[in-house]
């Protein structure tokens, strides 16, 4: 059942034991909104398998605890921060649980026993709403959590809408943050192994065009993500990047402004691919991700058949 921010903190009031539960991989966005939460209500912060690099140093900066696979069965109710598929959380089973995101995928919404779910730039955004609407007042990490959650998610405010401008204002004022030590939390130099990545698979790419479009498709076995930005970054309007994990490929999609603008939406192409093959995919218009069995050479080849057909 979709309910409005307002009704969280008495929806949430009926359960003792709760666990705020971040995706795979965590980021900046899932732990700061989750942090903010478990700090507002009471319960426990957790995420699956493990934080991203800048996901680690904002829980160090704002002093999370994260219980890493805590077990599910052992809380009255589970809410899922910043996540709406089981692409993100993994396999198990899922009995009360709720959903605080921003991504357009319905996956989890339907089993949810409430959930809240928008499309705003930031899941931070909605759990500043929360806090907000409901009185409660925020500490200075809690603040920076969700600040650090906007920035990131905006790509550094190069997406970002006037909400969540106006969220990471009324941020910096509650918390009485100085938006330039927030800045440092998350200025991380790279690794050398994400530079390798990056560039390997730059050098790989196929590059087609669709009218006056240009599609990148690449592999390369880390850093999916990462390389799919730096595709369009360095001009493609369009990139999917290919990896092998085991037994899955995982394919990473980003877009440029202008094709998005379009009506290329990468959420539904990789949600559909998904489908097909018995896997998962989803997230946004323009920066999506796809887990399923199949050769990623062959993924690549029905992506970019389908960004075409979605931008011709
Ligand atoms: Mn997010």
């Amino acid at each position: 059942m979709l309910i409005r921010e307002s009704e969280f903190p008495e929806r949430i009031s009926k359960y003792k034991n709760i666990l705020y539960l971040c995706h795979r991989n965590a980021d900046p966005d899932a732990i700061g909104s989750g942090f903010a939460l478990q700090q507002a209500f009471g319960g426990t912060l957790g995420a699956v398998e493990d934080l991203s690099r800048s996901g680690q140093a904002v829980a160090k900066a704002i002093g999370a605890m994260v219980s890493i696979n805590p077990n599910v069965e052992d809380y009255d109710l589970v809410v899922l921060v910043d996540a709406s598929v089981r692409l993100q959380i993994g396999n198990f089973s899922l009995k009360s649980y709720a959903v605080v995101d921003h991504h357009l995928d319905k996956g989890l919404l339907p089993d949810a026993v409430f959930y809240i779910q928008r499309p705003s730039n930031s899941t931070a955004e909605i759990v500043w709403a929360i806090l907000k609407e409901g009185g409660i007042k925020v500490t200075g990490d809690m603040a920076l959590g969700l600040l650090i959650g906007i920035i990131s998610d905006t790509g550094r405010f190069r997406r970002a809408k006037p909400e969540a401008l106006r969220a990471a204002a009324e941020l910096i004022v509650a918390g009485e943050l100085d938006y330039e030590e927030v800045l440092q939390v998350i200025s991380l130099p790279q690794v050398i192994s994400q530079k390798m990545a990056v560039l390997k698979a730059v050098t790989r790419a196929k590059i087609e065009r669709a009218g006056d479009w240009i599609i990148a498709t690449t592999e390369i076995n880390a850093y999916e993500g990462s390389a799919a930005m730096a595709l369009v970054d360095l001009g493609a309007d369009v990139a999917f990047v290919a990896g092998r994990h085991g037994d899955v490929t995982r394919v990473s999609a980003r877009a440029g402004r202008d094709a998005a603008r379009k009506g290329l939406n990468l959420a539904e192409i990789l949600r559909d691919l998904g489908e097909s093959h018995g896997g998962e995919g989803g997230g946004h218009k323009a920066a999506a991700a796809l887990e399923t069995r199949g050769e990623p050479t062959l993924l690549l080849d029905e992506c970019r058949k389908r960004a075409s057909a979605a931008l011709l």
